[in-house]
């Protein structure tokens, strides 16, 4: 299965030019029936898997799969104790740029395990069963934890670029992401915002979508999005702006349309856990896990690519 997977990836990394055609092919090569064959494994495994979920998760994976976005809290799950040993660990990251207004504090897909406590407060998250519950019943199969990504965005009262733009996550046709926000974010400090029903699920979800993937360069495909968001009413009225305290936590498929960041006085701090099916596009290592003893469930094992 590998090798077919493969076969596809080497694909679209190395005859295609640029990512709009590797945006375009990635979508017809990953037809159902490529996607079903790739990630067949997991399918079965997903469908192996018993847990019953409180009602109110039963909830939220409902209005996710309706909305393609859904805003919880910590507390939900059980994981409100976390907040303040997430925030100060969050302080103590070592801090690494990735842009003009944003730091990333960490991109890396390293979980170390021998008694590091800070990130087993990670997999605390990573491991909650009604989390996982939701993420592998939007995706109908065993997901894949892409990346975890700890970002603080500085205000700047510049103009919008990169993910400050409206745009689609490419890399698959479906995406889970999970933010969970370390400090308060009010409308000034560069709330995640939304399009409901632009999901692979809902109705908007092929509007604009090849042009629009590409999201590192301020490019037609993305001020194409811009203007019709804005001249759209279907779509402008369908934004859901995410404020919230910290550790507020936002399920959404950023397959559909979405922004977020640009914060203008208090810098925002976020975590980010991105969930892809295991036939996705992604030039990403593996997670790599001190001990790897500690994740003893198959599925947790397929979670990390272990
Ligand atoms: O920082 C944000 O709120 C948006 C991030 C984003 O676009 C993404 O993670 O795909
Ligand atoms: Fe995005």
């Amino acid at each position: 299965m590998s090798n077919v997977k493969n076969f596809f990836h080497e694909v679209i990394k190395s005859k295609i030019p640029t990512r709009y055609l590797r945006a375009l092919l990635s979508r017809l090569v990953f037809t159902r029936f490529i996607y079903w064959i790739i990630n067949y494994q997991y399918i079965k495994l997903f469908n192996k898997c018993t847990f019953t979920p409180k009602n109110k998760t039963l909830s939220i994976l409902s209005e996710l799969q309706n909305k393609g976005i859904l805003i919880s809290d910590l507390e939900e799950f059980g994981l409100g104790h976390l907040l303040p040993l997430l925030q100060n660990r969050f302080k103590n990251l070592s801090t690494r740029g990735t842009g003009s207004n944003t730091r990333s504090t960490e991109f890396n897909n390293v979980i170390d395990l021998n008694g590091d406590l800070s990130n087993e407060l990670l997999s605390e998250i990573l491991c909650n069963k009604d989390i996982n519950f939701i993420v592998h019943n939007y995706f109908q199969q065993i997901a894949r934890l892409g990346y975890k990504e700890e970002v603080i965005s500085y205000p700047s009262y510049s103009k919008r670029s990169n993910a400050r733009l409206w745009h689609r996550d490419a890399a698959d046709i479906k995406i889970l992401k999970l933010f969970i926000y370390l400090s308060d974010v009010s409308l000034e400090s560069g709330p995640f915002e939304y399009i409901c029903n632009t999901h692979y699920l809902g109705t908007h979800s092929n509007l604009n979508s090849i042009k629009s993937v590409g999201i590192s360069k301020l490019n037609k495909g993305e001020l194409r999005l811009e203007g019709l968001v804005e001249s759209r009413s279907e779509l402008n009225s369908q934004i859901v702006t995410a404020v919230g305290k910290a550790g507020t936590i936002i399920f959404c498929d950023t397959s559909g349309i979405h922004r977020g960041g640009h914060c203008l006085n208090s810098p925002r701090e976020l975590i980010s856990f991105a969930y892809y099916s295991n036939s996705a596009y992604l030039s990403l290592p593996a997670f790599v896990v001190s001990d790897k003893s500690f994740f003893k469930s198959k599925m947790m094992k397929a979670v990390l690519g272990l």
